[in-house]
């Protein structure tokens, strides 16, 4: 179907039932969720993934596609049959590629009187905040994932929505008191939060409710949500502006017709006229939202004791041989294998659970023993901020830096961990910096932890966790089975399809990496000296081109090499570029001979 939620492009969109924006789901704890998703798009797979949701005995309703359940083809239904024993804020998304960014995203709220009793309030409300893109999903991630983009740089959206709509009027009583749930479900900006005139208290981040903290900014990374509670005002005689603000830190360039801000209005009175804008708007370098690394639980748990099993991930980007810029843990960047990780510890032997290399290579999977207190120690030498989210957990954030020019790695005699740590399933690390997350290994399971940020998902920002695979008790249901069938997908063996579990041969795996001595901007650099030098095209971007002080003879080496990768990506030997590049190389070749 088609919406145009930004007043200013229709596109088409992902609904439900022919209805867009998607419904808030509203349960109470305890509530069983029965939810038949039937895929009615005519070419693309889909799945459904509750964000924030433990999934206690139910890792299959997960949804991550390639981790925990097969593709639902078109024209296929499957259902998502869980028991939610969580309390607080939540969204659900798909969890297929890139895929919410077409709309396949709304808020689940999980009630319960005993926490909500904590605090005072009167009524309550529900703001969701998102980029908008006016490409959809398959376009963007193709704009993305190409060598023609060797920075990696991330598509940047054309809006803000609140509501998934612009310019909302939100009607409010005078002297009344709202529980408002803030969410971000966006898939790439995080986004500043303001009200004007209105300071408030934060009460939960994450479905954990925290000790009340006075604020009167928040800053939410896509995936994180946020209760306030807000008391209006008792005399109020204008309208205030109700501010969701992109963090243009995160955008490689800020085109001139962005709107980095949404207007929205704080309603007493439709005759009264608002507040103008404040002026410090454009100066984010000045904004102070409250750090939320400081926000305690309501119910506090004290820290956890020292690691029984410390994960250490190093985060970078980097470029392979296909030229694509790739995002790695260690020295992997995730690729899904042909078995869904969860399928493939149901069906291996008992005595192979617990071999990691079972669920493959390139899956940067770590298997977790029961009950295990689990250290995840992040270091990120990228210099972008990273929204990490865990699957099947709240962690506690025990330590996270600041920013820095050169990466700064996590240094435990530097660092003095809080009591009473945050605790929440979404986190961001920031440039150069790190994160470090505790929890208990209670929850059996396949769980993903990974970047938010979908681009950097789709780049491979990810790892498996096989969190006590002897102890995951789950039958498939035929239902289940069948979408795996009907999608090609085997629903046994290890990551590469076999059912001799130790042989991996066949399984997915990252491309090969540039070859040695080659920097990201000058590989590009080098392609494009070549395009120029021997094809004469002379407007394609120009990256990374003062990168290159090569001597003339590595130049000339260089340039073979790119050649003949560029001879091995072709597919038409016939075509007269390809007979033309065999010419150049030979040309190289002789020259290079000369030298
Ligand atoms: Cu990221």
């Amino acid at each position: 179907m088609m919406a145009n939620p930004d007043g200013i492009f229709e596109r088409p969109i992902i609904g439900f039932n022919n209805s867009w924006p998607l419904p808030t789901i509203e349960v109470n704890r305890g509530d069983r969720v029965q939810l038949f998703l039937t895929n009615g798009l005519a070419d693309a797979t889909t799945s459904l993934h509750f964000h924030g949701l433990f999934q206690k005995g139910s890792n299959n309703m997960d949804g991550p596609v390639g981790v925990t359940q097969c593709p639902i083809s078109p024209g296929e239904t499957m259902l998502y049959d869980f028991v939610v024993d969580q309390v607080g804020t939540y969204w659900y998304h798909s969890h297929s590629g890139s895929q919410y960014s077409d709309g396949l995203r709304g808020l689940f709220i999980v009630h319960d009187t005993k926490y909500e009793s904590n605090y005072q309030f009167d009524k309550e409300l529900t703001w969701s905040i998102s980029d908008w893109y006016h490409d959809s999903s398959t376009e963007l991630i193709k704009q993305q994932l190409t060598r023609y983009n060797p920075t990696g740089a991330e598509p940047v959206p054309q809006n803000a929505l609140f509501n998934d709509s612009r310019n909302v009027t939100v009607p409010v009583e005078k002297d009344t008191t709202y529980l408002i749930r803030i969410a971000n479900i966006g898939i790439m900006v995080s986004q500043y939060v303001y009200i004007q005139g209105h300071d408030f208290e934060i009460i939960e981040i994450d479905g954990v409710y925290t000790k009340p903290q006075k604020a009167n900014m928040v800053y939410l990374t896509v995936g994180q949500r946020v209760s306030i509670l807000v008391k209006t005002q008792s005399n109020p005689t204008t309208n205030f502006n109700i501010l969701n603000i992109i963090d243009k830190s995160m955008l490689d360039t800020v085109p001139d017709d962005l709107q980095l801000y949404g207007v929205n209005t704080l309603s007493y009175d439709a005759s009264f006229k608002s507040l103008s804008v404040p002026k410090w708007i454009d100066n984010q370098d000045k904004f102070e939202p409250f750090d939320d690394f400081l926000l305690e639980p309501f119910y506090s748990k004290p820290l956890l004791p020292e690691p029984d099993h410390r994960i250490d991930l190093t985060l970078y980007m980097k470029n392979l041989g296909d030229g694509i810029n790739y995002a790695f843990f260690n020295n992997h960047t995730y690729v899904a294998p042909r078995v869904p990780t969860l399928l493939t510890a149901l069906s291996a032997p008992e005595h192979l659970k617990n071999n990691g290399q079972i669920y493959g290579s390139n899956t940067n999977s770590f298997v977790l023993q029961k009950d295990d207190i689990i250290e995840i120690v992040l270091n990120n030498e990228d210099d972008n901020k990273h929204p990490m989210h865990l699957h099947g957990h709240q962690f506690q954030v025990v330590a996270r830096s600041e920013d820095f020019d050169e990466p700064v790695h996590y240094d435990p005699r530097n660092v003095t961990l809080p009591e009473n740590p945050a605790i929440r399933d979404t986190v961001y690390v920031e440039g150069n910096g790190y994160v470090v997350l505790r929890f208990k290994a209670d929850n059996p399971g396949i769980w993903f932890f990974h970047c938010h940020l979908d681009f950097h998902l789709e780049q491979g920002l990810a790892v498996t966790l096989v969190e006590a695979p002897s102890d995951i008790n789950i039958r498939l249901s035929k239902n289940e089975i069948d979408i795996c069938h009907i999608a090609g997908v085997p629903v046994e063996g290890n990551a590469a399809g076999n059912m001799d579990f130790l042989d991996l041969a066949g399984e997915p795996v990252q491309p090969n990496p540039l070859p040695d001595g080659f920097t990201s901007k000058g590989y590009f650099a080098l392609t494009i000296c070549t395009l120029v030098a021997l094809y004469g095209l002379s407007t394609i971007y120009s990256y990374g081109m003062k990168d290159v002080t090569n001597t003339e003879k590595e130049k000339i080496l260089n340039e073979k090499i790119v050649v003949k990768n560029l001879i091995l990506s072709f597919e038409k030997q016939s075509s007269p570029e390809y007979q033309n590049l065999l010419k150049d190389l030979k040309k190289l070749d002789n020259l290079f001979d000369q030298l």
